[in-house]
């Protein structure tokens, strides 16, 4: 078969990846991150993303948000600044905030969009629009990939670079295989969708695999079992949105991105152990972590 270049993301790589932090700058330099998430009752999503992208650096994080919650984020992310966005009134991004998103798009330095989201065909045509009308680095996860997997034609229409940070079972909804084929061959799945759609595929799990549009192939050694909690996979689409908006090329960011948000994982279970481990500890372990590699 073809040669396919399999690299192993341990300390070193990560550190070469690391964004400098240039003595004078200031927060505008350090990039403007925008969160598109939410929805009621998964409000937790979006606050983890948005502390996580402020831990791992970003000078300014925007939470683009139902506009019936945005107080609510006011309360719990005191850092980052709030974006209500048109909603159908039931706290669920309503088509309607389009406009709004494509302005607010421009401004931005990297752009997440996905978090706690939910389902319906409101919240599809936001992630179709983002798809097409981004022109900054992308990081699609939960729900947006879950409107993808219902209606492919909306990753046809994406305009940027981006990537996708799939679970087992959303990558399975992605490819329309099952979750035991999905983990079955783990490298193979990843790359074809990679090749196929010329982005970037973070397929998560013990040993995440990262796919690289041209096919290449990171694995990553940090993480443990204590990450499989709820929220987990919210933290780590902040960091990479953050690293990607800090101007760490995308491809770079998710591989960096994936290392630092397991080695946080470590961290904190050297400390509260796997049992106890919630996503929370992974966000505070973040500046921990990043020092390590410094
Ligand atoms: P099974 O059957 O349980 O073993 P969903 P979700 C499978 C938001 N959140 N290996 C799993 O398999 C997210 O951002 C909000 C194998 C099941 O079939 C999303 O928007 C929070 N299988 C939304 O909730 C905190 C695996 O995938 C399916 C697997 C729904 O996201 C929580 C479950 O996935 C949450 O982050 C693995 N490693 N991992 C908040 N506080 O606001 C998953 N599966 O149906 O996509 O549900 O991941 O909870
Ligand atoms: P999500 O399902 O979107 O919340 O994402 C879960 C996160 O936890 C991903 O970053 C996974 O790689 C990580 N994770 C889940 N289970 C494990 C495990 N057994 N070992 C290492 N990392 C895991
Ligand atoms: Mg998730």
């Amino acid at each position: 078969g073809l040669h396919i270049k399999t690299n192993i993301t341990d300390m070193g790589l990560a550190s070469s990846m690391l964004p400098q932090r240039r003595s004078d700058g200031n927060k505008g330099d350090f990039g403007r991150v925008l969160i598109i998430s939410g929805s009621q009752g998964m409000t937790g999503a979006g606050y983890l993303a948005g502390e996580a992208a402020l831990r791992t650096g970003a000078g300014l994080v925007y939470l683009g948000v139902p506009a019936a919650l945005s107080s609510i984020y006011d309360v719990m992310l005191a850092e980052a600044v709030t974006i209500p966005l048109e909603d159908m009134g039931t706290g669920v991004l309503s088509p309607g905030c389009t406009g709004k998103l494509e302005e607010l798009m421009e401004r931005m330095s990297a752009v997440a969009i996905g978090p706690g989201l939910s389902g319906g065909a409101g919240v599809s045509a936001v992630v179709r629009h983002t798809a097409r009308f981004a022109r900054k680095p992308l990081i699609i996860d939960a729900d947006a990939i879950n409107a993808i997997a219902s209606d492919m034609s909306i990753l046809e229409a994406l305009n940027t670079k981006a990537v996708l940070t799939p679970h087992p079972g959303e990558m399975s909804r992605l490819c329309g295989i099952s979750i035991e084929e999905v983990q079955s061959d783990r490298i193979e799945t990843a790359r074809q969708f990679a090749l196929k759609w010329g982005v970037t595929v973070v397929l998560k799990g013990a040993r995440t695999v990262t796919a690289l549009p041209g096919g290449e192939i990171y694995i990553n050694t940090t993480g443990n079992a204590g990450m499989a909690t709820g929220g987990s996979g919210d933290v780590l689409t902040g960091v990479i949105a953050s690293l990607s908006g800090q101007g760490v090329p995308l491809e770079d960011a998710a591989v960096l991105g994936t290392y630092l948000h397991g080695l946080a994982g470590d961290r904190a279970a050297r400390v509260k152990g796997q049992h106890g481990l919630i996503a929370g500890d992974l966000v505070r372990h973040l500046p921990g972590a990043l020092k390590q590699l410094v």
